[in-house]
């Protein structure tokens, strides 16, 4: 480090962040600006491949674990201690933007940069994490691999789940080339720090550059199937038909009416199949995806019992079968106040204009935070749009945000 540059001197290239973003934006580009990179194909591939290029270059020794999880470490002076790691993701929603994930895997890799540009030696050593499959777009369950680290899943559960088309995480990870050696977790992290776009409108709403991350909604996701009848649209009289459209139309109705009863609860309907499908035919069969959020597990819980008591009504007036399989559960998760106070001490001492914020959405760090001390760091979208092609974010608060992480980094590296 050159003499009398002290940490809290050091800032990021905004530049080369900014140029990071717009490179691997170009993977998966979308006519409408967004990008479409599901986890596992060969734009994942892409993306992968151009990352670790960039951390080979920044001198990082690059492994792979066994769900395809990427991390690049750089050395500390007291190598054997537990590193410091910083990541996110780089798979995407299928109209999902240029930030989300993506940012964060940028900015740590910014973060390696900028250190070794100054020649900065830390104690322990610092490490890039790419998480496989955070979004949950194209294979359950969402932040599998992060799971999978933190003990939730095992690797097995991970490497066996299906897609729509029937194939394997485990035969798409091998496809690509990235069925990693490296043990899935098991190791001890000294800290990990996420850096992420809010995905929502606190921040630019109150003019805050950054956003302090506390904790984050707990989850309970469900895929239900209403069973009905197959049977033409002309001759079946309508009081003969067990419509499962019809039923699911219902339940999803009462997803929503659940989502709206507090103010911190949400219920989302994303995901719809139906069979067949066909303009004149009654629909036999109807699965959906049901998305519940929380800030508590006895709000979880009430969606719960409301959209089973629901199914319940709906199936005895329709003559209809309704099934109901959880898929996904988190309870609310809280940061660690260390980590948390790290990334508020950092955003002060910058100068920058933050707050305490809980995230909506959920994040590797929700797992991780169950095996190492956890914070995040939120910077403004454009409208708090995000899932979106048009999601968008200024250079110079993603440049607050890294160097916010930065320092964050820092204060628990050495
Ligand atoms: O769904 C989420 O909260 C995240 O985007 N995977
Ligand atoms: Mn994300
Ligand atoms: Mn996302």
């Amino acid at each position: 480090m050159n003499a009398g540059t002290k940490p809290t001197d050091l800032r990021i290239n905004a530049d080369r962040l900014w140029d990071a973003l717009m490179q691997m934006a170009k993977i998966g580009a979308t006519p409408k600006g967004g990008v479409k990179r599901l986890t596992l194909t060969d734009l994942d591939r892409q993306g992968r491949d151009l990352f670790i290029a960039w951390c080979k270059a920044a001198g990082l020794a690059v492994t792979v674990d066994g769900v395809g999880s990427i991390f690049a470490r750089r050395r500390g002076r007291k190598d054997a201690a537990p590193p410091v790691v910083s990541g996110s993701h780089l798979d995407t929603q299928p109209s999902g933007g240029r930030f989300d994930g993506c940012y964060g895997v940028m900015a740590a890799l910014e973060v390696a940069r900028t250190l070794n540009d100054h020649g900065i030696e830390t104690d322990a050593p610092f490490e890039i994490a790419m998480w496989t499959n955070e979004e949950g777009a194209r294979f359950l369950p969402v932040m599998g691999a992060s799971g999978a680290f933190a003990g939730t899943h095992t690797v097995e559960e991970i490497l066996s789940a299906a897609d729509m088309d029937g194939v394997s995480f485990g035969d798409a990870l091998r496809a690509i080339g990235y069925a990693g050696a490296a043990p899935v977790g098991g190791r001890p992290l000294a800290a990990y720090f996420e850096a992420h776009i809010e995905q929502g409108p606190l921040l630019e709403n109150t003019g805050n550059s950054v956003g302090v991350v506390t904790g984050a909604l707990g989850q309970r996701w469900f895929e239900v199937t209403v069973s009905g009848m197959d049977a033409h649209a002309g001759p079946t009289p309508m009081h003969l038909r067990r419509d499962a459209l019809l039923g699911a139309s219902f339940l999803i109705q009462e997803v929503n009416r659940l989502g709206k009863a507090t103010e911190h609860s949400r219920g989302t309907v994303g995901m719809i199949v139906n069979r067949p499908n066909s303009r004149n035919v009654v629909p036999g069969e109807t699965v959906f995806s049901v998305d519940f959020r929380d800030t508590g597990v006895p709000g979880l819980d009430r969606m719960e019992q409301g959209l089973r008591a629901a199914a319940g009504r709906i199936a005895a007036e329709l003559s209809l079968g309704i099934g109901i399989r959880q898929t996904v559960f988190f309870p609310p998760c809280h940061f660690d106040e260390v980590c948390v106070a790290a990334v508020r001490a950092g955003a002060a001492r910058l100068g920058y204009r933050h707050m305490d914020i809980v995230s909506g959405a959920g994040h590797d760090a929700v797992y991780i935070a169950r095996v190492a001390p956890t914070a995040m760091i939120f910077v403004p979208c454009e409208g708090g749009i995000s899932h979106n092609e048009t999601e968008n974010a200024k250079p110079e608060d993603l440049a607050a945000g890294c160097n916010v992480l930065l320092q964050a980094v820092l204060a628990k590296a050495g």
